[in-house]
């Protein structure tokens, strides 16, 4: 199973046994006051900021939130997509439930990216989908419906099966839907992690695509955030998480180990130039 997505000029390829593809978290203006009160004047040069910092730091698509009180995203979407477009050259994912700003950024767009999200609630599905068939997009399906997050693997993993059959249905092919798991926090439930893993491990036996996360999740309320979330990466990816939502600059290092040992960088090459760069730039 191989997702394509591209920019303009560049071409992103997810599947088993390839390098994980890291998608930058940080264009989100959640908990982020500067980042909040600039978008909301229709300041863009924050997100241009930190899209630059999170491709130099080795991401290879950026999600694209814009999305806090104050900010329409009918008219702020498609400028940020511009912006970024303009700044960076890595796929993007649009991370945004509003079908209008969805297309709105969608027809300035080059290239194909990659819609943040559908789930699978009806009124999600009948609204999303038939944007992603017209403009030929990948789409993330969340493991989600009108009753929230499924507390055990077997209805998350039949809520992906759902999304799945209902993209093929409208002629989307199954390459092209990434399923998110979803991960709740561990501070609040321990077994949060294991069934997210076990959700992983059944969709990738039963329906074979590609799957995001947004690992971060797993830690909110704990102390050392960052060492949960590499635990948590590493095993992750283990289970058949190809193309995580993450913080490049702080987890990077662990995935590319995580993929070494996993067999996803072939020879090492990807392992041992980050940790030559790491070196060369004195934080080593
Ligand atoms: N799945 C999918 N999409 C998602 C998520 C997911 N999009 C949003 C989110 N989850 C992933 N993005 C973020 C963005 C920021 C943070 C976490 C996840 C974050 N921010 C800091 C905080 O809240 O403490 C504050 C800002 C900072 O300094 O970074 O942690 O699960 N499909």
């Amino acid at each position: 199973m191989r997702t394509k997505l591209s920019s303009a000029t560049k071409e992103v390829i997810i599947g088993d046994g390839l390098p994980t593809v890291l998608i930058g978290e940080r264009i989100n203006p959640t908990g982020k006051k500067e980042m909040a009160e600039t978008l909301k004047v229709g300041n863009l040069e924050i997100i241009c900021k930190v899209a630059l910092a999170q491709v130099q730091a080795g991401a290879d698509i950026l999600d694209v939130n814009i999305n806090t009180f104050g900010v329409d995203e009918v008219t702020m979407l498609p400028q940020a997509v511009q912006a970024v477009m303009e700044t960076v050259d890595v796929p993007l994912c649009l991370d945004c439930t509003n079908p209008k700003a969805l297309e709105a950024a969608l027809k300035v767009y080059k290239g194909k990216p990659l819609i943040n999200s559908v789930s699978g609630e009806e009124q999600s599905l009948a609204k999303i989908l038939p944007l992603v068939r017209e403009y030929g997009t990948a789409v993330i399906g969340l493991t989600q419906d009108s009753d929230g997050i499924p507390g055990d693997s077997e209805r998350r993993v039949a809520i992906a099966q759902k999304i799945v059959e209902r993209a093929e249905a409208a002629g989307i092919p199954r390459e092209d839907v990434i399923i998110d798991c979803l991960s709740l926090a561990v501070g609040a439930d321990t077994r949060a992690g294991l069934v997210t893993i076990d959700s992983i491990q059944r969709i990738k036996a039963e329906l074979g695509v590609n799957m995001t996360l947004g690992a971060s999740n797993i830690s909110f309320g704990l102390p050392d955030r960052n060492l949960l979330n590499s635990a948590f990466l590493a095993i992750i990816i283990a289970a058949g998480v190809t193309c995580p939502i993450v913080d490049t600059a702080k987890v990077r290092p662990i995935v590319l180990a995580a993929d070494l040992v996993l067999g996803h960088d072939k020879r090492g090459r990807r392992y041992t130039e980050a940790y030559r760069q790491r070196q060369d730039a004195g934080s080593i």
